[in-house]
Formats: C-alpha cells, structure tokens, sequence
C-alpha cells in the first residue's frame, strides 16, 4: 500500500502547485514544527467540514423549534461557521472570549459548549448544569463558561478557553474586551503580578477574541474601544462577522465608506506611530481563513497589538432571527449571492476540488453530523422537560386526592387537573397557576389534602425563587455584608480629606498588588482632587494611570480587568459623567452575577466625585437614575473621606461591585484620622445616627448633611426642636437593620432629604421606610421629602443656593412636619 506523503514545510510541499490547500498545508507543517501526515490534515478539514454542518443543522433545527412553540425565540450563528471554526482553532487555553449571539460554532469547536447545552439555553432550562452560560435566564445565543466554583472561588482559568458572559446591547461586550485584554497586558509588565495569579495568566500569553456584527460597529462603544486599545496596545483580536445587514438595515446606511476595515484605515499599524493591525478575510475561504487567522492571533499575542479581522462576505442563511424572514428586505440578487458564498458550500467545494474526500463521503458525513445534531437536541429537551412533567404529575395526584376526599369545588378541581395535564409541553407557569387556582378553590378547607397541596405550592415557590431570582447579589461567603465591621480608632490629628485618601491609598497600594487605580488624570497629578497626588511616582505607572476621556471604556477596562482577578479602582472624574458609563455598569456589570446565576463575577469599584459644587455638569446627584440602574452593584455615598475609605476596605475584602460616590465639596474639609486607616471597615447597609434627637428624623447623605446641620445649628436648635439626623451611609442596600424605624418609633416625624431631582432618592428612601419598613405605623404628622429643582442645578453660589435644598428650606420643611 502506498504511504501517505509526511509534510516538514520541505521539498515535497514546494513541488507540488500552488492551490490553496498546499500553502495550507506548507504553513501547518512550519508552524507546527512537527510533521504532519496528509492523512491528519486531511482529518483535520473534514473534521472542520462535520463541525459547520452539525452547527449549521443545530441552527436550522433551532428555528424550528421556535416555530413550532416549543422555544420562545431564536437567534443563530448560520453562515458564520467557517470563520469561527479559524478563530478556534487558534484560541488557546486562558484565551478568552468577548462575543454575540452569532457564535455557536466558536463555542462548539472550542468545547466551551456544545450543542446540547445549546438547545437547553433555546428551552430556557433553568439548570445551571444543562445551562450553564446562564442558567436560562438569558435568552438563546448569549454564551458564557462558569469561573467561580459552588463557593465563590475562581477557578483555574488558564486550563481551558474561557468565555466572558454575553450582553444583548450590541457592542457592549467591546468594552469589556479592552478590559481583559488589558489585564493580559498588566500581567506580562507589572512585576508585582508575578506571583500569585496563577488561576489567571501565563505571563500575559492570554488573546481576548472579541466578535461583533457589521452594523454594531455603528455603536460608539465600538469606536472608543477600537481608540483605546490602539492607545493602550493590549492583546484584542476583534473579528467584525460581516454579513451585511443589521436586522433589515444594510451596511451602507451603517458605515462611512461602507466598509469598516476601510473606516479604520487610519488607525492602521505601523511601526512608527502604533495603531491596529487590520485584516480583511473572506468568510468562506477556508485556507486563507486558517492561515490569516493562525498568523494574527500569533503576532497579537508575541506583540500585544490589537488586530481587527474583518470577515467579510459572511452570509445569513435564516435572516436575523426567528421574528422575521430576511426575503422582506434582501434582494433576489443578494438572496442568491448568499446561497451561493454560502461557507458551508464553499468549503464542500474546496474539499472535493482538492480531493480532499468525494461526494459519498461528503454525503455520509453530513448524515452524521445532522443526525448529532438532531440527538442533541432530543437529549436537551428530554431534560428540559422531565422534572416540568414531574411536578405536573405531583400537582395532579395532589389535586387529584382533594377530589377524592369529596371537596365541594371537585368538580372544577378535576378539570383543572385535566387541563394541565393535557398540555402537550407544559411549563412551570402552568403547574403554579393550576395550585394556585386549586387552593383558592380550597381557601375554607383544612385537612391533610389541602395542606399537602399548600406545602407543595410553597415548595415549588421557594424553588422557582431560587431559579430565576438568585445571585442578584453573591451567594458566597464574600459577600460585602459578610464583610466584619471593625471601627475606626480615631487619634486627635486632623487633616484634610484630599490628605486622609492620599495617605490610605498609599496604604493600600504597598500592601495589596492587585489593586489598580485609573482614570482622566488620576496617574501623573494624581486625580484631580490629589487622592493620588505622588502615588503613581512610587506604585509605577501601570498601578496608577491616565486614560484618554472615555467613561465607557474604563468602565470596560474595570470590568475586564476584575474579571481576571485584578481590583481595579476605575475613576468616572465627576458623577455628572458617569452616565457615559453608566451603559456598561447597568447591563454588565450590574447584571452579571444573575445573569451567569451565579457563574461570574467581577469586583470592580468605581470611584467619583458629586453633589455639589458649581455649575450644571459639576454639581449633579442622579442619585435616583444610578440606583435605578444598577441594582445588583452596592451604591455607597460616604459624608466624609474617613467614610469613603472604610467603604473601600468593605469592598476589597468582598467580591462585589460597587460604585461611590465621595462629596465633591468635602476634599478641603478637616477630618480627624484613624489610626487604623486601612483596616477599618463601614458596614454596608447600616445607616450612622450622626446626631440623636426626639423630635423629628432627618434621613440623609453625602454632602447635603452638611446643609442639614447649618439649619439645625442656625434655626432649629435655637428654636427648640430636637432633630435626629440619619446617614444612610449606603442606598444600595438601604437601612437592612432598620436603623431609621428605631428612631422614627422615638420621633414619630420623619424627612427625607438629597439633592436629587423630585421623586428620585428621597422617593427610594421613602418608600423604603415607609412601605418595606412599615414606618407610616409610627407617624404623628405627613411624611415628607425636600430635594432639588427639578432642573440641573444653576452656577456659582446662587445657582446652587436656588437650585439645591439650602438651610433655610430645610428649616421651613421641618418646622411644617413638627408643626403639623
Ligand atoms: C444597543 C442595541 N440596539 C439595538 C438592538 C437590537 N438589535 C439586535 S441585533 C441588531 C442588529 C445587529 O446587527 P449586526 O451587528 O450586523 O449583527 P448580526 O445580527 O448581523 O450578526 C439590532 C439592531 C440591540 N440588541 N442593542
């Protein structure tokens, strides 16, 4: 028998003509250096070839299954497999991914999923073990692999590729990318990350494989992320799955130049000025797909500069998603051209004229990678609906026992039994709302049936919460209110705010290597209020640096960088710009622990300056937006610098995170110093009663506590009015001791008072006290809330004196409430 030929990249590679495949196959063998037998690279293409068929069936199946009721909805990653099968290939363990709903195949061939876990997240399965991207709480399409174990604790993540967790806004998984890619960045350059960090990095080797559509590229987010990381020169490989369209609306209207690569020229690498590598590849060529993408990921990860694969010619078999069919916005011409350059096609085309396999083998493959498919699926659904069939029979045979027993509604109990149990595909809904309607039926009866029944509903209640409503917050032992309070000692020397921070960050940096600090001039001056002042001369510049101005990325660069085991102190330079960030901390950082139920977090801590000061951009406290908007994140507004420090020793024992938000006017302000500065902690959650009093409650924070005690000292103390006056200290969580009912139950009056718009925080606090606390027991006199105008506050002394709540309003609002 003849011997299949072996390859070194030698002589025989040169003698043969010059096809794709054979400058393929010449570049395996000299990348590998290892010889490669053209049996095994044969394998290796049809295995590639089994691998987009089973995807592309998955896909196809998928859409049916929406169709047909048994998913809500569907979104795939048709037409994109070759491309992602490339990027694969070349992930390496410790790489990981920043994506979109398109990259099932990326998943699949990188055993980060597969495709039975693909149909379990199509079904919703709310079991982290059949879904372990979210536990079925995002919808299908949004990927993610598990990072901490059962007890909070990273694993190993440099064992296999990993995947960051999916967002739906389109292009906010850029910003995080930048983020980790950084992180690979300080891990290969920051001497201190030498050691210890082993779960994370090999020496900053790790590649961030980000992926996002043509038209998502539109998105700002995009364009800052591209800027910074040609800035920053971190290790992105960003692939743009150009197929034309997004939803309905094509690339020209999306685009200058109707071509991204093309949009980007500027930013082109060379050696002289820096920039980006960019790269233009069809997404149907098989060969220049593998070695293009070999070739880049390699230099990204030799040199740490970012590249942009613009994949072009991608296709879109299925249209966008399940919710419309693309024939009502695709031309015939261009319906055709997708069939055609479909990569699937194209790479079946390549394998024949390279004689790579025949037809019949084609063929008998394709079967098998669809009948895999198809097994998969079965096997997802098979699980996704036994334990929903289980409780279905329980409710029945429960239900059921009530009829027997002779209740007087058995009637219509029985029907209702026989409604669930006639539902072809039953969900968790219809076994809850079945009990639910039974026990009204039974509201006037007790007997062992209908407790039996009332137990089985509360269980499966206690079980549904657990499913779709845990990890709103850590479950594990670092939780930030786990963390133990150790108070402040405080010694008789004083200095100003701005000093006590300079001096606790200095602490905190000497002892704790993770700890990063960045931002619009936080390196060389050292913030702009000098928290950092001389710090980034003695940590170096990579602890303590400048970013360009670009909220969202270094929100982004926070999140990425906590994600990969760093404790990234991320500065948004005054809370009015916050809201640039406030995109990714709203819908990733935010929601990450649910949304991964459980499987990732990020202990990111963003640090700004608010309330008052001058002007309209310089004096804002959207204290209602930002706690609207970020619930799953802590929410900490410290009076003082003492406060703000004893939070952020909380956080950086915890694993959560947070933002606060330190008083802007407050860096000037004398402080007594604790001795123990960088080991005291503030509790979150627990309000400070800073003044006691009979009288009245003020409830407040942050700066406008200050306005409060000029009213107490000027008009209400000499006016005999005794004022309890309490710090909630943080409003996320808020008062979980009930601080301020114990002292509404003394004062029987109680105020709420912030610099927020109307109806925004003093709204929150309100509610919180008097509905969840129950306070409205307690009152003698309307409960009431003082805040600001409702528009942005005014400039210079006036302004603010107009615009905010001054001593003399307070005054007037607590002589009302104690006069009523
Ligand atoms: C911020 C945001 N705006 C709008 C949407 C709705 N939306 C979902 S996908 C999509 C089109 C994205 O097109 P493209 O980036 O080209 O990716 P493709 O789906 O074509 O792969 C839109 C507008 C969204 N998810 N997020």
């Amino acid at each position: 028998m003849k011997k299949p030929p072996v390859f070194t990249g030698g002589e025989y590679l040169l003698s043969l003509p010059q096809t794709k495949l054979n400058i393929m196959l010449k570049e395996a063998a000299a990348t590998n250096h290892q010889k490669i037998s053209f049996e095994d690279l044969k394998r290796e293409v049809l295995a590639d070839y089994r691998m987009a068929v089973a995807s592309r069936e998955a896909s196809l199946i998928g859409r049916k299954e929406v169709l047909t009721g048994k998913a809500k909805f569907g979104i795939f990653g048709d037409g994109k497999e070759l491309a992602q099968i490339a990027a694969a290939k070349y992930m390496q363990p410790g790489d990981i991914r920043s994506g979109y709903y398109r990259d099932q195949t990326l998943m699949f061939a990188t055993g980060m999923s597969d495709i039975e876990k693909f149909f379990s997240q199509l079904y919703a399965n709310p079991d982290v073990q059949e879904e372990p991207s979210t536990g079925g709480r995002m919808m299908n399409g949004h990927y993610g692999t598990r990072w901490i174990d059962e007890n909070g604790d990273w694993k190993d993540l440099t064992k296999a590729p990993q995947s960051s967790s999916d967002i739906s806004p389109t292009a906010g998984q850029m910003v995080r990318a930048l983020g980790m890619a950084y992180a690979s960045k300080l891990y290969r350059n920051v001497p201190e990350l030498k050691n210890g960090f082993e779960k994370f990095t090999r020496n900053g080797d790790e590649v961030i494989f980000c992926t996002i559509g043509d038209a998502s590229t539109s998105e700002g987010l995009f364009w800052e992320t591209i800027n910074a990381a040609g800035v920053l020169r971190v290790p992105l490989a960003v692939f743009v799955w150009d197929d034309g369209y997004g939803i309905s609306v094509p690339r020209r209207y999306q685009t200058t130049k109707n071509s991204i690569s093309q949009a980007l020229s500027g930013m082109q690498w060379d050696e002289e000025t820096g920039g980006v590598h960019i790269e233009t590849i069809k997404g149907w060529d098989y060969a220049d797909l593998m070695s293009r993408i070999q070739k880049g990921i390699a230099r990204i990860r030799e040199t740490h500069v970012p590249t942009i694969f613009h994949i072009q010619e991608v296709t879109q078999p299925q249209g966008h998603s399940t919710s419309g069919s693309h024939e009502r916005y695709k031309s015939k011409d261009r319906l055709q051209f997708e069939k055609e350059m479909d990569c699937i096609v194209k790479m079946r085309e390549f394998i024949v004229s390279n004689e790579i396999a025949d037809e019949d083998t084609l063929t008998q493959l394709e079967e098998g990678a669809k009948q895999e498919a198809r097994e998969a699926k079965q096997r997802a659904w098979e699980k996704f609906i036994t334990p929903i069939r289980a409780q279905v029979q329980q409710a029945a045979t429960l239900c059921n026992q009530i009829v027997m027993q002779g209740h007087p509604s058995g009637q219509d109990i029985a029907a209702m039994v026989q409604k669930l149990t006639a539902i072809k595909e039953p969900i968790r809904k219809d076994v809850m709302q079945t009990l639910y309607r039974v026990i009204a039926l039974c509201r006037d009866t007790n007997n062992e049936a209908t407790r039996a029944l009332r137990n089985f509903y509360t269980a499966l209640q206690e079980e549904n919460n657990h499913k779709f409503s845990a990890f709103q917050q850590s479950e594990s032992a670092y939780n930030a209110l786990k963390v133990q309070e150790v108070k402040p000692v405080f010694t008789e020397a004083t200095l100003n705010g701005y000093e006590i921070l300079n001096q606790y960050f200095d602490q905190l940096f000497a002892a704790n290597p993770a700890v990063f600090a960045f931002g619009e001039d936080v390196g060389k001056i050292g913030d702009v209020n000098q928290g950092f002042a001389g710090l980034q001369e003695k940590y170096g510049e990579l602890r303590i640096s400048d970013t360009g101005i670009r909220e969202a990325t270094i929100v982004g660069q926070g999140l990425g960088m906590a994600l990969r085991g760093l404790r990234p102190i991320a500065e948004i330079q005054y809370l009015d710009y916050l809201l640039y960030g406030l995109q990714p901390l709203s819908d990733d950082v935010a929601t990450l622990q649910y949304r991964t139920a459980g499987g990732q977090k990020c202990p990111l801590i963003i640090r700004t300056r608010g309330h008052r000061l001058e002007g309209i951009w310089h004096s804002g406290s959207p204290m209602g937006m930002i706690l609207n908007s970020i619930r799953g994140m802590y929410l900490c507004v410290p009076r003082d610098m003492v406060q703000a420090a004893g939070m952020y020793n909380t956080l950086l024992q915890s694993d959560e995170p947070a933002i606060v938000i330190e008083c802007l006017n407050g860096y000037r302000l004398k402080e007594r110093v604790p001795s123990n500065l960088s080991e005291f902690t503030v509790p979150l959650g627990i309000p400070e009663v800073i003044a006691e009093g009979s009288d009245i409650t003020i409830v407040s924070y942050g700066s406008t506590l200050r306005v409060i005690q000029e009213a107490i000292d000027n008009y209400l103390a000499p006016a005999g009015i005794s004022c309890e006056v309490v710090d909630v200290r943080t409003l996320l969580p808020f008062d979980l001791n009930q601080v301020i009912l114990e002292s509404l139950k003394k004062t029987s009056r109680v105020i709420f008072i912030d610099e927020d718009v109307p109806g925004g925080a003093t709204a929150y606090m309100y509610q919180q006290v008097i509905e969840i606390q129950g306070g409205y027991r307690y009152l003698d006199a309307t409960p009431r809330t003082l805040s600001a105008k409702a528009h942005r506050p005014a400039y210079a002394t006036d302004g603010d004196y107009f615009s905010k709540p001054n001593a003399e309003q307070i005054a007037d609002a607590v002589f009302e409430v104690v006069s009523e």
